[in-house]
């Protein structure tokens, strides 16, 4: 091994904090842990269901067998092309079969794969290359009027580091992903993988500042999406449907495309997620499991009113990124499916989520409970005491594939752990004790999602979740505004469905419902929809800008 690869190796660990010793023992002796690389799902697949369709999408599929062939061909033309192992690559593709490709790709050249969404601009892309200290960038070449191109041209500008700049489609100046995929092969390379090492990087969902790294190792993500599958209860013969986008943790692996492929599943990319282009798919793949962010899974349960093709072979729906309301779940669970799956996740790692066969009660009221037996929950005040059982606080986590500290950011990282090596989530929680919930958690909003109204802090889940009752009510966002004798003002910000109604009427409405009188909107502000960020979760930073600057 040449010193040069040995650097290279070692410089992916900088400002990498790996899992202590002790737990990573426990996690191993329990057999969460297997001791083998990210990329080894891909090839078990292959293995034992080679000539199963292992992905499609609108312009064809790949058999796991043919997608494995593929996979090393251009992981071999990747390591010609100067791709070391331990280098990181910023990945980019839309949802498709070239996004699987690519990411096994990169693992087989021992690359470590930046998770970026098609949604990012440059201003992360510029972020997540500086802080990775990316060698390379794989991106699309025009989509919806966007030419990925021309950003690629700037980031190159501002991090001269960024030597590879590969195309699916139309190159311009760079080089073709296409043509490395049809290269003739080479020796793929050979290299150790260290299963405790990083083998991607996910970006933070936070919508306050620029999103953070998160660094995934081969173990805890292998067991990430093993786990995840069997407690979705998936099976051989489901297919999964990718409608969010792919490189974000929740299609990735939650299962997602990970998860499906241990099962052998097949897993159906679409880059349009809207209710007609998503029913045909379903329709047509017999699509039985899919993850989707709330506001998508209230615009296909309101789609079922229209559309001529119904998603009838659904037999999971999972619902996460954000807090669902009572009434929400319930209108998803009646209008589009019965198998409506709470899933309360995170790019950090824990994941919790309701069962198949749950009450209908549990489904509709809690995000669920944890997807391993080693998850440790502690719900803790604004100092840090752990409160009584049952009670709200804030939501601190620890596990088997929760990570241990974001890559290179050792100031947020004094922040966001305890001296004990929990994660502090910044949710706001409560664990239920009784009753058929027991067990089962509430997210009941973000720590720092409050209004600070005059002398009082209304936190802004209560609201919304008031708001939504109301029958003309489609979606709801509560944010501050600045104000010269509260201090903050409070902006209902409201999607109507039916009859707009005044702010005299809502807060008519509210005191029927008993809300206490502190907590109600001072401005009420009718928009088409609402912001939402590179997921499709609402933005309520730009939603704050937005009602600012009108
Ligand atoms: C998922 O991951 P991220 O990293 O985009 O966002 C994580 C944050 C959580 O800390 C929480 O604030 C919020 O999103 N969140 C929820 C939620 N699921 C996520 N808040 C309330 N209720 C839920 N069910 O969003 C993610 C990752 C994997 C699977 C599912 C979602």
């Amino acid at each position: 091994m040449s010193t040069a690869f040995q650097r290279d190796q070692h410089d992916v660990l900088r400002g990498f904090t790996p899992f202590p010793e002790d737990r990573a023992e426990v996690y191993r002796n329990a057999g969460y842990w297997e001791d083998r690389p990210l990329a080894t799902i891909l090839r078990r697949a292959a293995e034992r269901w080679p000539d199963k369709p292992g992905v499609v999408d609108a312009n064809g599929s790949y058999t796991f067998a043919e997608l494995d062939a593929r996979a090393d061909r251009v992981a071999a033309a990747l390591a010609d092309r100067g791709i070391r192992p331990g280098d990181r690559v910023l990945l980019q593709l839309p949802n498709s079969r070239e996004f699987a490709v690519a990411v096994f790709a990169l693992l087989r050249s021992g690359a470590v794969p930046v998770l970026c969404l098609p949604g990012h601009r440059s201003a992360e892309l510029g972020h997540f290359a500086e802080v990775s200290g990316a060698v390379g960038l794989v991106i699309p070449d025009v989509v919806a009027g966007f030419d990925y191109r021309a950003m690629a041209a700037g980031l190159v500008d501002a991090n001269p580091g960024l030597r590879h700049v590969l195309v699916a489609g139309d190159p311009g100046p760079f080089e073709s992903w296409s043509a490395l995929a049809d290269s003739a092969p080479a020796d793929r390379p050979e290299f150790d993988v260290d299963p405790d090492q990083p083998a991607v990087l996910l970006v933070s969902g936070g919508t306050t500042g620029l999103p953070k790294l998160i660094p995934r190792t081969h173990n805890d993500y292998v067991y990430n999406a093993t786990a995840c599958a069997q407690a979705c209860e998936m099976v051989h013969d489901d297919v999964y449907l990718v409608a969010l986008p792919a490189g974000h943790n929740f299609p990735f692996a939650c299962p997602g495309l990970l998860g499906s492929m241990t099962m052998g599943a097949t897993t159906v990319f679409t880059a349009d997620p809207s209710p007609e282009a998503a029913f045909a798919l379903i329709d047509r793949y017999g699509v039985t499991v899919t993850g989707l962010v709330n506001a998508l899974a209230k615009l296909w349960t309101q789609a079922c009113d229209w559309e001529p093709v119904l998603p009838t072979s659904l037999r999971v729906v999972q619902v996460g990124g954000s807090r669902l309301s009572p009434e929400e779940a319930r209108y998803i669970h009646d209008g589009l499916s019965t198998g409506l799956q709470q899933i309360f996740g995170m790019a950090e790692g824990m994941l919790q989520f309701t069962r198949p066969g749950d009450d209908v009660e549990v489904v509709a009221t809690t995000q669920g409970r944890p997807m391993s037996p080693h998850d440790e929950l502690r719900v803790v005040d604004e100092d840090g005491i752990e409160v009584p059982p049952g009670e709200e606080g804030e939501l601190l986590v620890r596990g088997p594939y929760t990570l241990n500290g974001y890559y290179r950011a050792e100031e947020a990282n004094a922040r966001s752990f305890s001296p004990d090596g929990f994660y502090r989530s910044g949710d706001r929680v409560r664990i239920f004790t009784e009753g058929p919930r027991a067990g089962n958690i509430e997210v009941v909003g973000r720590v720092k999602d409050v209004i600070h109204r005059g002398g009082e802090t209304v936190s802004a889940t209560d609201l919304e979740d008031h708001l939504l009752t109301h029958p003309a009510i489609y979606a709801a966002a509560a944010v501050p505004l600045p104000d010269d004798y509260l201090g903050e003002k409070i902006c209902a910000a409201v999607v109507f469905s039916g009859t707009p109604v005044s702010l005299a009427e809502l807060n008519a409405f509210l005191d029927d419902r008993g809300a206490s009188t502190h907590a109600r909107p001072d401005v009420l502000v009718p928009m088409p929809s609402l912001p939402a960020t590179a997921v499709g979760k609402i933005d309520k930073k730009k939603l704050v800008a937005t009602i600012t600057a009108s």
